[in-house]
């Protein structure tokens, strides 16, 4: 088989084991490392020290599997919107609404990489990565021709937007590269950087995850700023507003009906006080194998209490406490 038509074959396979986009890069360096130790140095990533220790793995992917020049970057949409939000509920991120996707994207990932292993015969060796490891997942799918990194920082594909995860497989299978996503289709829009609550982009392209609420209610552990708490309105687990509200989005993302991420919209609102009050073992109960398992139950209780405090301030949790 020559290297196209093994190039052909595996794109076809992930789009058969439920992938929406599929394109591949080299695993040059990338141009992009003096913004990403910036962005470190300037303590934008918060307590998030593992991305501090992977700095070199990520400006030289080719390090991250010794023998691997090549990237398969992949996309799998997990939109799903919900109906009208209940009194007295937090809001949970679309992307977390089904089954943890870490675990549900092992299958097809694992049956993809044994298929470049087949393809390539003897020592080729395919190893893939979803949200974990020292894959700048983001900047390998632009590279692989999937989309362009919006000014929200999101890989944003220009026929499907940016509600997808990205995975990557790293490999020595020898198939010919794509063409990078070169243009930039956000042009002089900036409905994300107006839109953002909690004002957490210092410029375009550049994320403080430490204004961040996907990574305040998500990975920060400590106590979180009044003048920060104030402005997480009532968002839970993750955040959406820098997606909802790109054009990109509102014009072409879809609902996905993916049997293997089991979304749940109805998972998109949860009762704050039931929340609050809920034991540890009831918490295991509900969220065991949902990426809602992350933050624990304590750091749930903690998300809980500030969006009460905040339906409080807006007037929104007596009126539902009367009811
Ligand atoms: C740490 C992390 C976070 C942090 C920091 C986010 C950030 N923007 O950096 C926090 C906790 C805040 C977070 C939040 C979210 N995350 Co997150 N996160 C990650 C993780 C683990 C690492 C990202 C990272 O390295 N950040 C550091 C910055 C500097 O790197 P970067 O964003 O990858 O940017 C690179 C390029 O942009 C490039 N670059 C820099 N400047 C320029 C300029 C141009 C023109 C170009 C082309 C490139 C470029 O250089 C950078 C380094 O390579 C990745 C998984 C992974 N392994 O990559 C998921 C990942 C980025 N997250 C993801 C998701 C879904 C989210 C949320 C939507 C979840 C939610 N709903 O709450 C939010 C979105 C917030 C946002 N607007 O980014 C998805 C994104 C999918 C997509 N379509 O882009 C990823 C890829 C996980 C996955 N496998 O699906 N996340
Ligand atoms: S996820 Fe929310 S808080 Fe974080 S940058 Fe986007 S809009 Fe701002
Ligand atoms: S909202 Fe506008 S500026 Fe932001 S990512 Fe979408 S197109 Fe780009």
């Amino acid at each position: 088989m020559t290297p196209l038509k093994r190039a052909e074959a595996v794109k076809q396979r992930a789009v058969q084991l439920g992938f929406d986009t599929v394109g591949i890069t080299d695993l040059r360096p990338t141009p992009h490392r003096s913004e990403l130790r910036a962005w470190l140095r300037s303590g934008m990533a918060g307590t998030m020290r593992y991305l501090h220790r992977q700095e070199g793995r990520r400006a030289e992917p080719a390090t991250v599997l010794p023998g691997a020049h090549r990237a398969i970057a992949l996309t799998r949409s997990y939109f799903n919107s919900e109906g009208n939000q209940p009194g007295g509920s937090g809001r949970v991120a679309k992307y977390a609404r089904g089954r943890d996707y870490h675990e549900s994207l092992r299958k097809p990932l694992q049956e993809l990489s044994d298929y470049v292993e087949f393809l390539g015969g003897g020592d080729t060796v395919a190893r893939f990565y979803v949200d974990a490891g020292p894959v700048p997942e983001r900047e390998l799918a632009q590279r692989a021709g999937l989309g362009w990194i919006g000014k929200n920082t999101m890989l944003i594909s220009p026929t499907r937007g940016s509600f997808s995860f990205l995975a990557t497989i790293l490999t020595n299978l020898d198939v010919p590269i794509d063409e990078p996503f070169e243009t930039d289709r956000c042009g002089s829009c900036t409905r994300c950087l107006d839109a953002c609550p909690t004002d957490a982009f210092p410029r375009e392209r550049v994320l403080d995850s430490q204004r961040c609420i996907s990574y305040l209610t998500i990975e920060y552990r400590g106590d979180v700023t009044a003048e920060l708490q104030e402005l997480m309105g009532n968002w839970i687990f993750g955040c959406d507003v820098c997606q909802d509200v790109c054009p990109w989005n509102t014009k072409f993302a879809s609902v996905a009906n993916d049997h293997v991420l089991q979304l749940d919209p109805s998972r998109a609102f949860v009762d704050l006080a039931m929340l609050i009050t809920t034991s540890d073992a009831e918490f295991l109960d509900r969220y065991a194998w949902t990426p809602i398992e992350r933050p624990g139950a304590v750091g749930m209780r903690r998300n809980a209490k500030i969006a009460v405090e905040n339906l409080r301030r807006e007037a929104k949790w007596q009126t539902f406490q009367t009811q």
